[in-house]
């Protein structure tokens, strides 16, 4: 069993500075050794570097296309390789946008794969639908085939072409969903579980129902996406666009122990660690470390303990 560590230092998907350091603290938390420690070889392919794009200027209200794109498509590459090599991916970004390359890259070795979206927000918007402009809150609207249409060519996004359906995925932690993603995401039916949702049904409920929406017709590989703002903004304050109301601990680890479970995961993301936006050194070693704890989970750390083998106790 091996794990490849990739870092996406990038932050052109929103406006605030910082976001590209999410692969430093995540690892300076002591992922790689957290890794090691539960048996696994753990390849770490450093982190990429996205070159300047000049001249990037806005395509309508959309900021900074040609550097998302480059970016994206860097990654992508990237990804297939690395999974391709026959290791499970482990993506350290960076902001959100990162996930079009992702999970296209995952796409390309596994085109049956499924997507797991634990976020306080849906980032379906499209360029027409988005408010800020911002192309995290945007990525998934250029995975799914049914919103091709209503997705324009950007400048720097000729690589990517849709390889979702809104059944392959879903949305665990939403609570803060503009108009037009509300529209897309009840219009197309795809399954959410908002924090409304997590209240009524318990975390435990909620897995169930994910895992066999996903999973119940046939076994395929599945694809995490895990942005940290999900959890509450208290465990995690260190980034971008913390919403109050988020997962709690102990359901934050429960979605990921679920998903080991499976033995089906994949490739995962870990993204919107911005230690510029801690205030206390404290409040960005929480967030860090907070993200090391979801990656070990979601790699088989259990909260029940484990051994290697039945031999006698010393
Ligand atoms: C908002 C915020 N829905 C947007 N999205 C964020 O800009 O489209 N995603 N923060 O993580
Ligand atoms: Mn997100
Ligand atoms: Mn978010
Ligand atoms: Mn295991």
């Amino acid at each position: 069993q091996s794990v490849a560590v990739l870092g996406a230092p990038f932050s052109g998907g929103q406006k605030r500075r910082g976001v590209d350091h999410g692969p430093k603290v995540i690892r300076d938390a002591g992922l790689l050794e957290r890794l090691s420690a539960l048996d696994y070889s753990v390849h770490d392919f450093g982190d990429l570097t996205f070159p300047k794009i000049e001249n990037d200027d806005p395509y309508m209200e959309v900021k900074s296309p040609r550097t998302v794109g480059a970016a994206t498509k860097k990654l992508s590459g990237a990804v297939s390789r690395a999974i391709g090599a026959g290791h499970t991916l482990v993506m350290l970004g960076g902001d959100h946008s990162l996930a079009m390359g992702s999970v296209a890259g995952h796409a390309q070795q596994c085109p049956d794969l499924c997507l797991i979206w634990v976020d306080a927000h849906a980032d379906i918007n499209t360029p027409m639908t988005s408010p800020s402009g911002n192309l995290h809150g945007q990525p998934v609207s250029f995975m799914l085939k049914e919103l091709q249409d209503k997705v324009p060519d950007l400048p720097g996004f000729g690589w990517i072409k849709p390889f979702l359906t809104s059944r392959d995925i879903v949305y665990i932690g939403l609570r803060d969903v503009d108009p037009g993603e509300h529209h897309i995401l009840k219009t197309l039916g795809i399954q959410y579980f908002s924090m409304r949702d997590i209240d009524r049904l318990g975390i435990q409920r909620v897995m169930e129902v994910t895992l066999d929406n996903l999973l119940g017709r046939q076994q395929r590989p599945i694809h995490l996406s895990f942005d940290i703002d999900a959890f509450d903004p208290s465990l995690a304050p260190a980034t971008g666009t913390p919403v109050n109301g988020g997962l709690t601990y102990r359901e934050g680890i429960y979605i990921t122990e679920e998903i080991h479970n499976t033995g089906l995961l994949s490739a995962m993301d870990l993204v919107e660690v911005n230690p510029i936006l801690g205030t206390t050194p404290e409040a960005i070693e929480a967030t860090a470390s907070l993200a090391v704890d979801v990656i070990a989970s979601s790699l088989g750390q259990t909260r029940e303990g484990a051994h290697a083998s039945l031999d006698e106790i010393p």
